[in-house]
């Protein structure tokens, strides 16, 4: 048997590297359909500028862009260029921006792409349009450059074709064919093509691709102006039709504009304008042509003549230069900006790849050729999985106002914690009116609007302790930021706090079927007494940690598990058979974690259960009645206390919640937030999945290899871990401190080793019982405890040495007692 029968709808940027990816790796029956006459089909890609940005704040972005500008300047069309190297240029022209720079830089570097942040005389001297007195600095990155993706189609698609791939124009898709739940062809306009797997690259279409499936694709089109100049006098002369440009591409993102040669004459892009959704319905139908592009909207001056203006002072060979032509050119948005991939829940073998920029195609056809081939993407994909998404985050109108937020800041200086301000309030857990009571600083992650600290605390902070009183911090670190989380630490790690676990998502996973697939899923023993709750993995094909998770069981057929996301639930639903029912019971429930050395005394005086260390082991569960609430407990504490994540159905949360506050004022309780949470569970050492580690760790890189059973076998991912170890990993997670005691980093800053770039920090936040700042960080094996390091935090360098861990509790005599 061949490969299999590959229909990859759209031939754009996206769905021509697919095509190359695919034929590349030996599968040879692939063919490509597109509404639209070929090489250029109407699409984004016909008419995309291509500059190409590497810098991303997220690594695998990141990674996505550097493949593709290394597949890129491999490739020509008849000795024409596909990659124009010029180099990129971001410029700042305020020192919010000139920081905001240095800080990318540390992205740059921490992600593997040399970078370098020069004076405004350099820049003006690689870019001598620029007037240096304008600007502060500028990012520049020798690797960047100019993509022909019109150029680019054509390279691949003969490249595949040469290996047997198949190209169809004018050939549009109005149907998916399926049966028994698996994909079995599409229905286009010139009859039915089979398929084994259909790829959806469908760009900006995709929500109507997919809603022929019936699969929410989360993009909203929005056009997007680009201009060409008359003929430049500074650039006549400079550049060859051949060449087109000389100067590196060029980013002014205080002004939302970025700019590019086309021979003698400049183009301007400019996000400074208003959203400006496109509803698909109202695109011209019928036949395209090369001379009807559906993604060009005719150009709206108006919207433009603020960024004219802006781009004048900039260069100021504009003063006298006029614009030949515009258009508003769609293409995708999404509510995070990351684009989309994965497979349809309902329909197997129906996949999507979406909302992807030029500058991103190569690596995001690479990944998706890993998954139809090996079933595994090299670069994790969380952050880009079409799957991440809660359920309400599937409504259009959310997906509609969300993705204009995006379009709005897509150059905008954003602090990792920066809460959005609408929507809100979309999800509240059954506490959420004495949260605000208390008032509660909240922001939100999908869709749940979370505590990060309360102001009722704040009294607390003049009771600190010396020892525990935390550090000035710098004014980006203390963004969303208060010292009332020390206050909220300290009564946690010497009385007890009460924390909303509402929104730590959790499954029910239960029939004749659930120990065998949780068996199977897992890498730890599940078939134990009921009863008991274990931390375990769930691992892919390579080893690489899929998730970490709590199972507990319920009854022997029943589990509760805790889990990281939404993509865990996909997963684990697609695991299961019709023996298994796999129900996401998140919003019908409620969890308040209680820790503390006087959880204890607080959870027994509201409850005849038995609570003592034997009568209710670490790491077990219960049904129990709390002040008469019907409680599923169970002892343990991601904060590293004693104590007991209290779960009830929804009803009896407000209840439970009041009935421990009222006693607890006996015991000292607080309501504390995530702030603290994160500084607490990091100096335990506990892993936050996503951030610290995800599919691209082997549980003994990441420090998690205590959760896989030795004796056990058959679990996916069992095989691949033969021959690996604790002393076999070559790049571990390691816990940092920072040796001035004070500098509070953020996390994605690149670490250093001799003045060489050796790794980079995931997670980080102070840990007020240590009276430090904590940084987790992926580092060479190399570098052992007590090896000191450099963190680059905008343009310092912070001196930080790797360390034991867990900081706090390593004798695990506070949460065992
Ligand atoms: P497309 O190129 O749109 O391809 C999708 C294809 O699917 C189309 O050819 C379409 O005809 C086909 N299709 C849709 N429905 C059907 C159907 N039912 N049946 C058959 N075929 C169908 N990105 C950068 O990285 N750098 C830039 O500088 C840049 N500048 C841009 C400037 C402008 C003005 C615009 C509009 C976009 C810019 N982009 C840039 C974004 C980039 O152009 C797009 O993200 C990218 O081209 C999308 O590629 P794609 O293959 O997903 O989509
Ligand atoms: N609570 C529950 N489920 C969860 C989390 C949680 N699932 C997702 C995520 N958080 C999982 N992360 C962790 C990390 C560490 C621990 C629990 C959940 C933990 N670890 C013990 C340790 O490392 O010492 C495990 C000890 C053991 O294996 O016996 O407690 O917060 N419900």
């Amino acid at each position: 048997m061949g490969s299999p029968r590959v229909v990859i709808i759209g031939a754009g940027i996206v769905g021509t590297n697919l095509a190359d990816e695919l034929t590349a790796r030996g599968w040879n029956r692939v063919t490509v359909l597109d509404q639209g006459p070929l090489p250029l089909t109407g699409g984004s890609s016909s008419h995309a500028p291509g500059l190409v940005f590497q810098t991303n704040a997220s690594k695998t972005m990141t990674t996505f862009a550097s493949y593709t500008v290394e597949k890129f300047v491999t490739l020509d069309v008849d000795g024409a260029w596909c990659f124009n190297q010029v180099g990129g240029l971001e410029v700042a022209t305020t020192e919010e921006r000139l920081a905001e720079l240095h800080r990318r830089h540390g992205f740059a570097t921490a992600w593997g792409v040399a970078a370098r942040v020069i004076d405004p005389q350099e820049c003006a001297k690689l870019h001598p349009l620029l007037d240096p007195r304008r600007i502060l600095g500028g990012l520049h990155v020798e690797t960047d450059g100019l993509a022909k993706a019109s150029r680019v189609v054509v390279a691949l698609a003969r490249r595949a074709q040469s290996r047997g791939a198949e190209f169809r124009g004018s050939t549009r898709v109005v149907g998916i064919e399926h049966s028994g739940g698996k994909v079995t062809g599409v229905a286009t306009t010139a009859g039915t093509v089979p398929a084994d797997i259909v790829v959806s690259c469908g760009g900006f279409w995709g929500p109507e691709l997919g809603a022929l499936v019936g699969m929410d694709v989360p993009l909203l089109p929005l056009a997007h102006q680009y201009v060409k100049t008359h003929e430049i006098p500074e650039l006549a002369g400079r550049n060859t039709e051949a060449s087109e440009a000389g100067f590196p591409i060029l980013r002014h993102q205080d002004q939302d504009l970025y700019f590019r040669e086309h021979v003698d004459r400049l183009g301007i892009g400019s996000y400074a304008h208003r959203p400006m959704p496109v509803d698909l319905r109202e695109l011209p139908g019928g036949e395209i042509t090369s001379e009807t592009m559906p993604s060009m909207l005719e150009f709206t001056d108006e919207d433009f003549a603020p960024a004219w203006e802006q781009s004048k002072l900039l260069l100021p060979c504009l003063e006298t230069a006029t614009i030949e032509s515009g258009f508003n050119g769609i293409f995708s948005f999404t509510p995070d900006g990351a684009p989309l991939i994965g497979e349809s829940p309902d329909v197997a073998g129906f996949w999507i790849a979406e909302a992807v920029w030029v500058t991103h195609s190569a690596g995001v056809a690479r990944a998706v050729a890993q998954l139809l081939v090996d079933g595994r993407s090299e670069v994790p994909l969380n952050g880009c999985d079409v799957h991440r998404f809660e359920d309400v985050q599937l409504d259009p109108d959310y997906v509609s106002e969300t993705s204009q937020q995006n379009f709005v800041e897509v150059y905008d200086i954003l602090h990792p914690l920066q809460p959005r301000q609408s929507p809100r309030d979309l999800r509240v857990s059954p506490f959420h009116a004495r949260q605000k009571e208390l008032g509660a600083v909240f922001l939100e992650a999908g869709g749940w609007e979370r505590p990060h600290w309360f102001e009722s605390n704040a009294d607390l902070v003049a009771e600190l302790p010396a020892e525990w009183r935390p550090p000035q911090r710098d004014p980006w670190s203390a963004m969303f930021h208060s010292p009332i989380a020390a206050a909220e630490a300290w009564r946690t790690r010497t009385a007890v706090a009460l924390y909303d676990m509402t929104p730590l998502k959790r499954l029910e996973v239960t029939g004749p079927g659930a120990v065998a697939l949780m068996e199977r899923l897992t890498t730890g023993k599940m078939d134990k007494s009921v009863g008991s709750v274990t931390y375990t993995l769930m691992l892919d094909g390579a080893g690489g940690v899929r998730s970490d998770i709590t199972v507990a069981r319920l009854s022997p057929d029943t589990f509760q598990i805790g889990v990281n996301g939404n993509l865990d639930v996909d997963y684990v639903r697609r695991q299961a058979d019709d023996s298994v029912v796999v129900r996401d019971i998140t919003g019908g429930t409620c969890c308040i974690g209680v820790w503390g050395p006087r959880a204890r005394d607080l959870v027994s005086a509201l409850s005849r259960d038995d609570f003592s260390n034997d009568g209710f082991k670490y790491f077990r569960c219960k049904q129990v009645r709390i002040a008469g609430a019907p409680v599923t407990a169970m002892r343990l504490s991601y904060v590293g206390e004693l104590g007991w994540e209290l779960y009830t159905t929804a009803d009896h949360g407000l209840r439970l919640w009041d009935a421990l506050w009222a006693e607890g004022r006996r015991h000292g309780v607080i309501a504390a937030g995530r702030a603290a949470f994160n500084s607490l569970r990091m100096e335990k050492g506990y892993r936050s999945w996503g951030t610290d580690m995800t599919t691209e760790h082997n549980p003994y890189e990441a420090g998690v290899g205590f959760a896989v059973r030795a004796q056990k076998e058959g679990y996916i991912g069992h095989e691949a871990l033969a021959g690996i170890s604790d002393e076999t990993v070559e790049r571990r997670l390691v816990c940092l401190t920072v040796d001035d005691g004070r500098s509070v980093v953020m996390g994605s800053e690149p670490v250093f080793i001799n003045g060489e770039p050796a790794g980079y920090v995931t997670s980080a936040a102070f840990g007020h019982t240590v009276g430090a700042p904590i940084a987790y960080a992926w580092l060479p094996a190399s570098a052992t405890v007590g090896t000191g390091v450099e963190i680059a935090y905008f343009d310092r360098r912070v001196a930080a040495t790797v360390v034991a861990e867990p900081l706090v509790d390593p004798e695990m005599t506070k949460i065992r007692s």
